[in-house]
């Protein structure tokens, strides 16, 4: 069997996202807490973010193209549907996940009133001396890039209103299925799956009121934990 050895952070949806497919595969994969930036260019000096996979040695970066590699080793159970027109509805979801719901996370996260306490998330593996020093430096730049993006430049009432309506278009599209289309998880669970994880992780006690008044996501986000080896 392939080894696959997944380096990142669980704290980035995308991790979580591919750690969890991978999971629900059935594949052998070890996970790697990634130690600091500078292992993270040395392992993916392509994008520079994690996740990044080995697969026998050789390197898959993005959590998309790492679940697609996974569907090729393992096409059972399938990621994505056989129908071409589902198949594309899937992966449409999976990218809005990954490029748009994780950037409304994003801004939340680096909001004035909770970008100390994501920073402090993010840093608490480093040695206490130099949190102090690289806080701000972290919060320049990541906080930055939300702001260079565009979510992260709203009133926090508008971003909290247009992340409930999303969170809305969420529910409405389970439909009252366990996934989003059907009896069994895909990409695009997985997908959905790691930003709602990373919006209940802490740092954002609102978005967590938004997901814990839609019960049918609190679920949805149990089934699949649950679906790919639990916590
Ligand atoms: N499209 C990529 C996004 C990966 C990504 O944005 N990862 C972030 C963590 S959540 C990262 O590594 N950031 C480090 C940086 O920007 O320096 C994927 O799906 O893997």
């Amino acid at each position: 069997m392939t080894q696959i050895v997944l380096h990142g952070s669980r704290l980035s949806p995308f991790v979580e996202k591919a750690y969890r497919g991978l999971r629900y595969k059935g594949l052998d994969v070890e996970f790697v807490e990634l130690g600091n930036p500078l292992e993270l260019r040395k392992l993916n000096p392509v994008t520079r973010k994690m996740p990044v996979a080995l697969f026998d040695g050789e390197r898959v970066y993005d959590s998309t193209f790492i679940l697609r590699r996974a569907e090729e080793l393992q096409p059972e159970p399938p990621f994505y549907a056989a129908d071409a027109e589902v198949a594309a509805n899937q992966r449409r979801l999976e990218d809005w996940a990954d490029e748009s719901l994780y950037w409304m996370a994003m801004a939340l996260r680096w909001t004035p009133k909770n970008a100390a306490a994501t920073a402090s998330q993010i840093l608490a593996g480093l040695p206490a001396l130099l949190r102090p020093v690289v806080k701000p430096m972290v919060t320049r730049q990541i906080g930055g890039m939300t702001r260079a993006q565009g979510f992260g430049r709203l009133p926090e009432d508008v971003l909290l209103r247009e992340l409930g309506l999303a969170l809305d278009d969420l529910a409405t599209s389970l439909g009252g299925r366990a996934f989003f289309w059907g009896e069994r998880p895909g990409a695009a669970d997985f997908a959905v799956y790691g930003q709602l994880h990373m919006l209940t992780s802490g740092p954002t006690p609102e978005a967590e009121a938004l997901i814990a008044d839609r019960p049918p996501l609190v679920d949805f986000a149990k089934r699949v934990a649950e679906a790919s080896g639990g916590a």
